[in-house]
């Protein structure tokens, strides 16, 4: 063995030429290369193993002390972990990044730029993926004994580039090289079974005929800020099972073996994206059910080598389902509790019901996820007996007296019974689990009100908030050093953990010297994004401009192309009033579509047309620019954030679950312009509403104009401008070259197809706020203060204030040292 590896056990005894040392020998050693000949990869690589070294001696020591202390722990269910890098990270985390950034200059590396040599674990789709990994990074902080599970995806969301202004998908093969931060432990692999048929014998039932699939579980150390507790991610990794190879070699031969052996290794294959034509694929159940089925025994084993009072387990144990991805978990426990450990159902249901609890992300009825009962049937037989009979004994709380009660046991019902039946997952997470949340004030309210009305009267008390919160490493620390090293000359470096500490900047609000800084630092960020900008769009931007800045999934419902409809009538103005002064602006844009989500496609492709015809002209030069980042994820986040100056959050008001993004740019002093909905309601509580742009119909308004027929053609009607800009888009004129109708479905969907996130109808109210935005950022006294007021006032959105109120008011943990 190296003698090198886990040189040092404390970073009390790391210095410079210690951690040299230790680089220089994984650089030889683990990668055979010589500093002479070394690429940056190599160096990143060697400086990754490096840090591993500290990661897993935490690492140890943390599962040690857990294990000894017999604690109770969290499991963390998410079938999404959007982690980006981790080389930066793992470094801040571990008090060892400027140690390590002058070991590198030592020998002439320059730490910054080898961190850019590292791909990104894009194991997620959106928000709700960088939700998980902020939430893992907060539990570590607040060193609480927790350990996520999820999926080790060959292939992650894909990369996007655009060709022509249209949305191209490629592989994300990040895994191609392997990866510096994950630990390969066969020895606990798990086997899970699919498919077969149930056999109901005297005395119990048996389950034949399945096909076995074996998941290997890749584990990836979570450092907690200061280093002290490192926790586990847990992500699973199918392969066949040897045996069934070779079984189906003897009976059948080679080709049939090597078919089982490619359906088991396309399991884990690629993440799903959120995706209307993808929902219902069997692969995707399939892949839920092998990644929660995993857990679980991994979750059985190590309880049973930690106590030996069987009894214990409902109160070691405490799952969380991250949205209903994992539901099938509550099923699994049971069958596990009731056909293995031959339990009796009240028994094994009281201990389920006390073990699971669920976050909802969404209102949406198209994004709450139901399978199919035949296809269930096909792929979880004795899975669709246990949930027909918790239904049965779910819907025996209501009697069918009187037609209400009717309507009432069908609306609760896990079965929706349409021409094909269907299970739906929310419902069997709501009756599983102790805890229902969602995440932001408003969402919870609607959560109850409006999607489970009959469940929140039948168990009062289940249904609570936790408003989501973002991790300050990263968003603060990592993303934007020259704040953060401002805010600690001014606060020390209490904030770092205790974000609302940054309530205490306001004493600084009058010194001259302070506020200058604070600005120069906004203007570097903003000249650093410019840099980035040539590179990433071929455009050069005017660090002077206002950066107004919308990144996000790219969704209806998100009104990408609300934002689209206000450029467009900038552009309008400026074509008709060449000579009235502009506030120069830049508009930028980030974020992916789903392969088969056509209108949000059409979206993109509309911002890139426009973004080519603006940039392109004359007559806007100096005043309008326009561009879209490609293939946006955390780590261009962490480069566009800090530079915003304007937070576009304009979803149509009860649609947004709570938003994430909204949180990051303010913390970084980017203004909203926003509606009421999701967390820009408690964004507005915190910052005061003249430090905000709250326009647009609330939730309540959004319903009653629904309600009461709302017909986006009366506005386009009455409304010259809206119509000019409309007709403009579905024109032609803005693909040339192209056939006329490219932009067509954009125009037609606000028109035609009736405009269902009443883009049309909030349009007047977001140009009005737009105007204020303006007038306000022209005035430097008047926006700076705006821009401070937002960094001093969003403390309370930390996901550390998120995971204590999860860890006292619904799993109940303590935090352990190790
Ligand atoms: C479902 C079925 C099949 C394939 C994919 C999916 C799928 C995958 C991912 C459905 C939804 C998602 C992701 C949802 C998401 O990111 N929701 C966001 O969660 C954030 C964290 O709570 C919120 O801030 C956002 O408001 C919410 O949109």
């Amino acid at each position: 063995m190296n003698a090198f590896l886990g040189a040092f056990r404390f970073t009390k005894e790391a210095t410079p030429s210690a951690i040299r040392e230790c680089i220089g020998a994984h650089l030889r050693f683990s990668l055979a290369r010589v500093p002479k000949s070394a690429t940056p990869r190599d160096w990143w690589l060697a400086t990754s193993l490096m840090t591993r070294d500290f990661l897993v001696e935490r690492l140890l020591a943390t599962q040690e002390e857990h294990k000894n202390s017999g604690v109770r722990r969290l499991y963390y269910l998410s079938l999404e972990y959007f982690l980006g890098r981790l080389l930066r990270q793992n470094l801040l985390n571990l008090g060892l990044w400027d140690l390590t950034g002058e070991a590198l200059r030592q020998i002439d590396i320059d730490l910054e730029e080898i961190c850019q040599e590292e791909g990104e674990m894009g194991l997620g789709n959106g928000g709700l993926g960088r939700l998980a990994a902020c939430f893992l990074e907060s539990l570590a902080t607040l060193q609480l004994p927790a350990i996520g599970y999820g999926i080790h995806y060959e292939f992650g969301l894909f990369q996007q580039d655009f060709s022509r202004g249209y949305q191209i998908e490629r592989p994300d093969d990040w895994h191609r090289f392997g990866s510096p931060w994950e630990i390969l432990h066969p020895e606990i692999s798990q086997t899970v079974h699919l498919y077969g048929r149930i056999d109901h014998r005297e005395g119990g039932c048996c389950w034949t005929g399945c096909r076995d699939v074996l998941g290997l579980p890749f584990d990836i150390p979570v450092a907690g800020f200061g280093g002290n507790t490192v926790n586990l991610l847990r992500l699973w990794s199918a392969k066949s099972t040897r045996e069934f190879d070779l079984d189906a070699f003897n009976r059948g031969g080679y080709f049939e073996a090597v078919g089982e052996k490619s359906f088991c290794e396309s399991i884990t294959k690629v993440l799903y994206p959120n995706d209307k034509t993808e929902s219902g694929k069997e692969l995707r159940l399939v892949q839920q059910y092998f990644f929660v089925a995993c857990s679980l025994r991994d979750i059985l084993r190590r309880f049973e080598a930690e106590h030996h009072d069987w009894e214990l387990f409902p109160e070691k144990v405490v799952i969380h389902l991250n949205d209903t991805h994992p539901a099938i978990a509550i099923v699994e426990l049971m069958r596990i509790l009731i056909d293995e450990r031959r339990m009796e159902w009240e028994v094994a249901w009281t201990w389920v019901t006390r073990i699971f609890a669920y976050t909802n992300h969404t209102l949406l009825p198209e994004a709450l996820e139901t399978w199919s009962v035949p296809l269930f049937h096909r792929v979880l037989p004795r899975h669709l007996e246990i949930l027909y009979e918790i239904n049965r004994r779910l819907l025996e709380t209501v009697p069918a007296t009187d037609e209400a009660a009717q309507a009432r046991r069908r609306a609760i019902s896990l079965i929706e019974e349409n021409q094909t039946k269907a299970v739906r997952m929310a419902h069997l997470a709501v009756v599983g689990s102790f805890s229902v949340n969602g995440v932001s004030a408003l969402h919870s309210e609607l959560l109850q009100s409006r999607l489970f009305p009959d469940f929140a009267a039948l168990f009062p008390g289940k249904f609570r908030n936790v408003t989501n919160g973002i991790t300050p490493r990263v968003w603060l620390l990592g993303a934007n050093p020259q704040l953060a090293s401002l805010l600690t000359e001014a606060l020390g470096e209490a904030w770092i953990t205790d974000l609302s500490r940054l309530g205490e900047l306001r004493k600084f609000f009058d010194d001259a010297s302070f506020r200058e800084r604070y600005a120069a630092i906004k203007r570097t960020n903003k000249v650093r994004l410019a840099d980035c900008l040539r590179e990433w769009c071929g455009i050069s931007a005017d660090p002077d401009a206002l950066f107004d800045v919308q990144i996000k999934r790219i969704h209806e419902y998100k009104r990408q192309h609300l934002n689209l409809l206000h450029i467009l009538w900038l552009y309008r103005r400026i074509l008709e009033h060449p000579q009235e002064e502009f506030p120069p602006r830049l508009f930028l844009f980030g974020g992916k579509a789903a392969p088969g989500y056509d209108l949000a496609k059409c979206i993109i492709k509309a911002i890139n047309a426009v973004a080519s015809r603006i940039n392109g002209d004359p007559q806007a030069f100096g005043k309008l620019q326009v561009a879209f980042v490609p293939n946006y994820g955390v780590s261009r986040a962490s480069r566009i954030i800090p530079a915003a100056d304007l937070s576009e959050q304009i979803s149509t008001a009860g649609k947004e679950a709570s938003g994430t993004g909204n949180m990051k740019l303010a913390l970084n002093g980017a203004v909203t312009i926003g509606t009421l909905d999701g967390a820009n309601v408690e964004i507005r509580e915190a910052v005061g509403p003249e430090n905000i742009f709250i326009f647009g119909l609330t939730a309540q308004e959004v319903t009653d104009r629904i309600e009461s027929g709302y017909t986006p053609w009366e506005i386009y009607e009455a409304d010259p401008e809206i119509r000019a800009i409309l007709d403009w888009i579905g024109s032609g004129d803005l693909t040339p070259g192209e056939p006329p109708s490219v932009l067509a479905p954009l125009r037609s969907s606000l028109l035609e197809g009736g405009d269902p996130f009443l883009v049309l109808a909030d349009f007047a109210a977001y140009l009005a706020a737009q105007r204020q935005a303006e007038q306000a950022y022209r005035d430097k006294s008047r926006w700076l203060p705006m821009v401070l007021e937002n960094t001093a006032s969003v403390g309370r959105f930390s996901s550390d204030r998120s995971i204590r109120e999860y860890a006292d008011g619904i799993w109940r943990l303590t935090p352990l040292a190790p």
